[in-house]
């Protein structure tokens, strides 16, 4: 595990702890009997932390002014931007399938199967019913989706068996994740796929301010709860520049969109069934070297009950702390050396210091320019 994490949250301890002695200092000082000896003892635990502390952030002066020099050392003598792998090489248009799960959410999930299927360059909605023991699957396959039955009951296997069906439809070159519960604007389809030209895998974030209603699940507690937990997460991958991959502020946002040869490369490694499947999938594809990027999108209020992190703060709590726990003890594995060979032209093929990169067959740079000109 990397020693980033440990270390950041014992420095968060550390100042907790420091700013709590201050006022527990105050209350002992308050009892009428003689605490001076309690209050000596405190005093040197603060003095020792805010020493401690104190030292840190001189350090940490000296390291980011280290990682400045450096930056401005490496921008004089150029390289090629990050190669982004994109879909744009080989197929011409895109074709997204959007596998939307469903547990019990007959009243949401066939307008949003209406919804999403009017979006341009949608050619297939899947639905991926887990269980469910009201109308889900009939209202869903009479709104003009096909319906598939996951029996693994979990969040995570119905997001995986989404994206396993989406591979499945052999025309599609991007795959789209989303939930049936109204949640989600159908609209914001189109936001995924321009910018999956960009990156592999595009995730929304629901923490900007304007663009998330205000009756929506995003409340104080999981807006702030998101944005911790992305922040672990950018930790784990962190490097000086953009303080962590993807501008992560979010990370239990199902919408999300992937290309089709990334998917074929992580989804044998996805094996979360359950509510942290989300930063599970991105952990996945950050530590395969994927190229991620996060983009606003809007949410309003859901139709239905909520079966996650939203039914209670209570369960909203228990996800997060599962969330923390799986960042914080994630296992990258050594990749696998098989070579897969995807649809759309693209080779994914294991490379060096633990990441795999996929190799894109391109055309020509100005016949590239012309098709995406003419799109
Ligand atoms: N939590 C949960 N969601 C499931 C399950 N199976 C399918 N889902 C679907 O996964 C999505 C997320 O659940 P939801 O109730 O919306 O959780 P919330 O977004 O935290 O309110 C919804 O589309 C559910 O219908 C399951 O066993 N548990
Ligand atoms: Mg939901």
């Amino acid at each position: 595990m990397s020693y980033r994490v440990p270390l950041a949250l014992i420095v968060v301890l550390l100042a907790i702890l420091g700013a709590l002695l201050h006022p527990l200092a105050l209350v002992i000082g308050l009892i009428p009997i003689d605490t001076a000896p309690v209050l000596s003892a405190l005093q040197v635990v603060r003095e020792w932390i805010a020493d401690l502390l104190g030292w840190g952030v001189l350090a940490l002066i000296v390291v980011m002014v280290a990682y400045v020099a450096r930056g401005r050392q490496l921008q004089r003598r150029p390289h090629a931007a990050p190669a982004f792998r994109s879909v744009r090489g080989a197929p011409l248009e895109l074709r997204a399938v959007v596998a939307m799960t469903a547990y019990n959410d007959a009243a949401a999930t066939a307008q949003a199967v209406k919804d999403f299927s009017r979006q341009p360059a949608v050619i297939k909605v899947l639905v991926i019913d887990n269980n469910s023991t009201d109308d889900t699957a009939a209202l869903a396959t009479a709104a003009g989706a096909t319906v598939i039955h996951e029996s693994r009951q979990g969040y995570g296997y119905a997001c995986t068996r989404g994206l396993e069906e989406g591979l499945k439809v052999a025309e599609a070159n991007v795959i789209v994740l989303t939930e049936g519960d109204g949640t989600f604007f159908a609209e914001d389809t189109a936001k995924f796929l321009a910018y999956i030209d960009d990156a592999e895998l595009v995730v929304g974030n629901r923490v900007v301010r304007g663009l998330i209603d205000t009756d929506s699940q995003m409340d104080h507690f999981f807006t702030w709860g998101n944005m911790a937990v992305a922040m672990l997460l950018r930790l784990r991958f962190w490097d000086g520049r953009h303080l962590g991959p993807a501008g992560l502020m979010d990370v239990g946002c199902t919408f999300r969109a992937i290309q089709r040869p990334a998917l074929e490369r992580i989804l044998p490694e996805l094996e979360v069934g359950g509510n942290h499947f989300s930063p599970h999938m991105l952990l996945v594809a950050m530590a395969r070297g994927l190229s991620v990027i996060e983009i606003p999108i809007r949410l309003r209020r859901r139709v239905g009950q909520s079966k996650g992190a939203s039914q209670s703060l209570w369960k909203g709590l228990e996800v997060g702390l599962t969330m923390i726990w799986h960042i914080m003890t994630f296992r990258v594995r050594a990749p696998r050396t098989k070579l897969m060979v995807g649809i759309g032209g693209s080779i994914s093929t294991p490379q060096g210091n633990g990441h795999a990169h996929s190799v894109v067959l391109r055309e020509p740079q100005e016949e590239r320019d012309t098709q995406r000109t003419s799109r």
